[in-house]
């Protein structure tokens, strides 16, 4: 049997779906649960003046459970997960996140996470003698080897600084898995070299699910990253273009016949340079009718030099 799965950006204004997972730019990050709805706050900052909320739905009547720190939504094929916890001891929370929220997911039946979100404060601050960020990896990867998720088992995956200091993740699961898909012009993210993270990143550039409306391509964040390397260290409209050259480079190799993205978020480190992607983005998807949903939000990309990322979905 097929999924169900929907994905929308829509006016924060308009009436969305009252059941499903939500995700709300708001202060502070949290979760609020009931009534069959999961709303996470990652506790991010949208830009004005246009404001979103981001809409999953799937078949079934949903199930919702709570573990501790972790909120469960769980429909026919689809589960919804979250974990709102502190965010300091940045490796320890991690670990103990990931290993909750996946335990939860597998005694669920659902093995397979295929997309996941993970937003945390002060991200290139030094913990223990390293990058959170590196922090976060390292937590995140002894999680996954413990529960020997496999390298074609990756989710797709967002991670962001936010301006809290809490660690909120939430994601997607599936009874069967979703396929990875690989960008050709980037390293796989758990092939990096070391000295981005002792452990590596563990997600896949983006993945695959066949749904009961047709394919669904989840986007992770992506950035100005070519081979391992990052691009235009500090020219934000080169770093745009070459993160959409990314996205077309994923885009053809899942299949150009696959639909387009229908929406786009875009993390911006310093959100005075929204008019110049902006004009980039306008540019590169001109043709389109309609273009992307586009929400814009402020937020840290794990490197320094990064200044923009770019995830979604294709639907
Ligand atoms: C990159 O391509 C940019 O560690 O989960 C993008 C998406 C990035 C997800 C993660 C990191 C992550 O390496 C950074």
């Amino acid at each position: 049997m097929t999924l169900t799965l929907r994905s929308q950006l829509m006016p924060e204004a308009a009436t969305g779906p009252d059941s499903g997972l939500r995700i709300r730019l708001r202060d502070p990050a949290g979760v609020e649960a009931g009534r069959g709805a999961l709303e996470v706050h990652p506790g991010l900052r949208a830009l004005p003046p246009d404001a979103y909320a981001e809409y999953w739905t799937a078949r079934g009547t949903p199930q919702a459970s709570q573990e501790g720190p972790l909120r469960l939504l769980e429909y026919d094929e689809v589960l919804f997960a979250s974990w709102v916890g502190p965010d300091h001891d940045l490796r320890t929370q991690t670990e103990a996140a990931y290993r909750a929220l996946l335990a939860a997911c597998r005694t669920r039946g659902f093995q397979h996470p295929a997309r996941i979100w993970n937003f945390f404060g002060n991200i290139h601050a030094e913990e223990n003698g390293i990058e959170r960020y590196q922090a976060f990896c390292m937590g995140r990867a002894d999680a996954l080897e413990a529960l020997e998720i496999p390298q074609a088992g990756m989710p797709a995956a967002t991670a962001i600084g936010s301006d809290q200091r809490a660690l909120v993740i939430y994601l997607i699961a599936t009874r069967t898995p979703a396929e990875p898909i690989e960008n050709p012009r980037q390293v796989s993210a758990y092939h990096y070299p070391e000295r981005y993270s002792p452990k590596s990143p563990t997600f896949a550039r983006a993945t695959r699910l066949a749904t009961n409306d047709g394919p669904l391509i989840l986007l992770s964040g992506t950035a100005s990253i070519v081979g391992h390397e990052s691009r235009h260290p500090d020219d934000v409209v080169a770093q745009a273009r070459e993160t959409l050259a990314n996205l077309q480079a994923l885009h053809d190799t899942a299949g150009r016949e696959l639909p387009r993205p229908s929406w786009l978020r875009v993390y911006l480190r310093h959100p005075e340079h929204r008019p110049r992607v902006a004009a980039v983005l306008a540019e590169h998807y001109n043709a389109a009718h309609p273009g992307p949903t586009v929400q814009w939000v402020r937020g840290d990309i794990c490197r320094q030099e990064l200044l923009l990322e770019i995830e979604g979905v294709h639907a």
